[in-house]
């Protein structure tokens, strides 16, 4: 095994390059199922996939919650100051990407960058890391998937970024995103996302919520201006959540989040990024949450994690559900496969797994439960009955009468004509069973 590090020391030493072994290997830090170079249809898996690794879970998070403080050490964190943690911190990550084998990460601005004093030191301090990353950009061939501001940690955003009630601390929040986005710019990025942490309000009584959603499209449409005018070719993200921090999120799912774009004119500029555990805490699924995406043409990206069923928190756990996930592959093919966004691991290990390589165990994980739910999605989309038998149940829309009322051609009268004079309708299955089945049967085909 060769070592591998970036700059001048190796933060994950005794573990290399991840190999495929296939799934008999007994090797925990090999790939059973992620064959990077292997073709499902028409592309490799790589290019299917395009996973990404996230900074905040995997290099800044170190284990704490509410009720206990941080039991994760990480080596990059021993520095004299700031800046020189930053520094090593993306060398740690930088080895870590290249270990895995992923071609994409994102960060928050404040994952990469401390904190300055001022708003002028905050852009300094981004600015000179950005360089660093441009570098190592272009020594690995790593590619940013996305980047974004963090506008919910900071004590200041208690009550909202762009829906606070004080604007003063709208223009912090513009700062930071005009800053995140310049430096997504400047490293190619290729989408640009926000999530609303504070978007949302905790009490009905002391929120004007009317105004707080329009000054969160206004805040979204200058964001917009500001990075077309300066030349961002890529796809602007709203990453849907219900709740957690906030009561309640205006970005509460996805169909919720199609309608504020539409009505707002962001819809096209703006797309969606949906995330698992943000689904099942909305009461959706996954699948569900991308399939309105798709019907809207408006799934931008993936943030691929899962929850747990029992907890009602966003746990952000490295997705292991495989029969999720071919659910989930099977909405993203069927909509053409994934353009300009990836599948991110917004996730992190649990916080009693304290050693370096649980970091390795929880992406190659998720990048094998991905990696089968492709190849077991492709399978039943082109060996399996399943496409033909969804488009015999709608057969009665395809021609006749019911083709010119999906033309927009047949009036309420015109149908109550036919419903008079054609009798009851023939009772159809809908065969559920059969439908569920056929996934088993390919699960383990
Ligand atoms: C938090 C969100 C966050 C976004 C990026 O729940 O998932 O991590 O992905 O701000
Ligand atoms: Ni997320
Ligand atoms: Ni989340």
């Amino acid at each position: 095994m060769s070592n591998i590090f970036i700059g001048d020391k190796e933060y994950f030493p005794g573990i290399g390059a991840i190999p495929f072994e296939g799934v008999d290997s007994d090797n925990p830090l090999a790939y059973k199922f992620y064959d990077a170079n292997k073709r499902i249809g028409d592309k490799t898996m790589a290019e299917h996939l395009r996973f990404a690794v996230c900074y905040w879970h995997t290099f800044c998070a170190q284990g704490s919650d509410p009720f206990g403080t941080d039991t994760q050490i990480f080596a990059w964190n021993d520095a004299a100051d700031e800046m020189s943690a930053a520094r090593q911190k993306m060398d740690a990550a930088f080895e870590l990407f290249t270990k895995l084998g992923v071609p994409y990460y994102c960060f928050h601005d404040r994952d990469i960058a401390p904190v300055g004093k001022s708003v002028a030191e905050s852009e300094a301090n981004l600015q000179e890391v950005i360089g660093w990353a441009k570098q190592r950009q272009q020594e690995t061939g790593m590619k940013l998937l996305w980047g974004t501001a963090n506008v919910f940690t900071d004590p200041r955003y208690m009550n909202g970024a762009s829906t606070n009630p004080n604007f003063d601390v709208v223009t912090h929040a513009a700062a930071q995103v005009k800053a995140a986005i310049d430096a997504t710019i400047e490293l190619g990025g290729e989408n640009y996302v926000f999530w609303g942490g504070r978007e949302g309000y905790f009490s009905l009584l002391n929120s004007n919520t009317q105004l707080e959603l329009e000054n969160m499209a206004r805040f979204l449409q200058a964001a917009r201006d500001y990075a077309r005018k300066r030349g961002f070719k890529g796809t602007f993200l709203i990453e849907p959540k219900p709740m957690e921090p906030t009561k309640h999120q205006y970005d509460f799912d996805a169909q919720t989040v199609i309608g504020f774009l539409r009505h707002h004119d962001l819809a096209g500029d703006f797309k969606l990024n949906i995330e698992a555990n943000h689904a099942t805490l909305a009461g959706h699924t996954f699948a569900h949450e991308l399939q309105m995406c798709t019907d809207a043409g408006l799934l931008g990206s993936v943030d691929a994690n899962r929850g747990d069923p029992q907890n009602g928190w966003d746990t952000d756990q490295f997705p292991t559900d495989i029969y999720d996930a071919v659910q989930g592959m099977m909405v993203i093919l069927g909509d053409g496969g994934l353009t300009s966004g990836g599948l991110n691991f917004d996730a992190k290990v649990r916080r009693e797994s304290v050693d370096m390589e649980d970091i390795f165990a929880g992406h190659i994980g998720g990048m094998d439960t991905f990696a089968r739910g492709l190849e077991i999605a492709h399978n039943i989309l082109n060996s399996s009955s399943y496409q033909a038998n969804k488009v015999k149940r709608y057969e009665s829309f395809a021609s006749g009468d019911g083709a010119a009322f999906s033309a927009g051609n047949l009036s309420l009268e015109k149908m109550r004509d036919i419903a008079a004079s054609k009798g009851e309708p023939v009772s159809i299955s809908g065969k559920q069973e059969q439908y569920e089945n056929l996934i088993n049967q390919y699960m383990f085909k």
